[in-house]
């Protein structure tokens, strides 16, 4: 592309050689020669704006928008009314034997009014499916309940719960803090009931007192209900009444030894 400059140069060379060109010709012929295109012209300036255009055709409908989140609860409804009168209950347990009257002469009395009906079967089946229901929504919240217990820092064997508080204490303290709780110091009936309660043990790597001692008669070894005990695991030689000796405290074996009650051992109580 030639610049504006050198095209308007070569522009007055060309026209420089035509006129000495015309001017070595013979004055006498004389010839009309034609003028070259003139340089483009500038751009023009901006116009005014155009007027407004008509308004566009109204456009398809979107997508559907996503889901809202859920509204707040709403108001607690009004009380309903009162249901009908429900079916008779069950009868309750007898009451306990009243005190021997005074001998007495009497006339045999009347024979009483004939009882009311007896519920059938029929109206009872809905009320039975109703706390079968129930029932069942009790175990699975009881079956719940034993597990985040357990979770935490117990154990079981059978229908049995072993819970530690995680502290320690001597005998006496252990066993008021498992009475205060509705249970009792552990106390293994049976290999897995020693098992079980080894495990907590093994767990706080710190181990407990049985719910077992000697304090009643040196030398026979009784549960807290004061019978002498059914399943032992004592370490060999043991118990040896070392000194004095009347609790049982559990070893990392799960072997037993008995010990000095004002030991510190880890508190587990039983309960069931
Ligand atoms: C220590 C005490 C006793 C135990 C013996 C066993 O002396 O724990 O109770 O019997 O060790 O060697
Ligand atoms: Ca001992």
């Amino acid at each position: 592309m030639m610049t504006r400059p050198t095209k308007v140069a070569s522009i007055l060379t060309v026209t420089a050689m035509l006129i000495s060109l015309s001017s070595s010709e013979t004055p006498a012929a004389c010839s009309v020669i034609q003028g070259l295109p003139g340089l483009n012209g500038r751009d023009g300036r901006d116009g005014t704006n155009g007027l407004k255009g008509d308004p566009g055709v109204r456009g398809e409908p979107g997508p559907q928008g996503e889901r809202g989140s859920p509204g707040q609860p709403g108001k607690v409804g009004p009380k309903g009314n009162s249901g009908e009168k429900g079916n008779a209950g069950v009868g309750g347990l007898p009451g306990s034997k009243g005190q021997k009257g005074d001998n007495g002469v009497g006339l045999q009395g009347l024979p009483g009014q004939k009882g009311d009906k007896g519920n059938s079967d029929a109206s009872l089946s809905p009320k039975i499916t109703s706390l079968e229901s129930r029932v069942a929504a009790i175990e699975r919240m009881f079956t719940t309940f034993k597990n985040a217990v357990l979770f935490a820092r117990g154990s079981s064997s059978g229908n049995k719960v072993f819970v530690t508080s995680g502290k320690t204490m001597n005998y006496m303290e252990s066993n008021e803090m498992c009475t205060k709780a509705g249970g009792r110091v552990a106390t293994p009936l049976n290999a897995d009931e020693n098992r079980a309660i080894l495990q907590i043990a093994q767990y706080y790597n710190i181990f407990p007192f049985l719910g077992i001692t000697d304090l009643q008669t040196e030398g026979t070894f009784r549960y807290e209900n004061g019978e002498s005990i059914k399943y032992s695991n004592w370490n060999l030689r043991e118990p040896n009444q070392d000194g004095e000796e009347d609790c049982v405290e559990m070893y990392s074996s799960g072997k037993w030894n008995d010990k000095k009650c004002q030991e510190q051992r880890l508190n587990i109580c039983e309960f069931f």
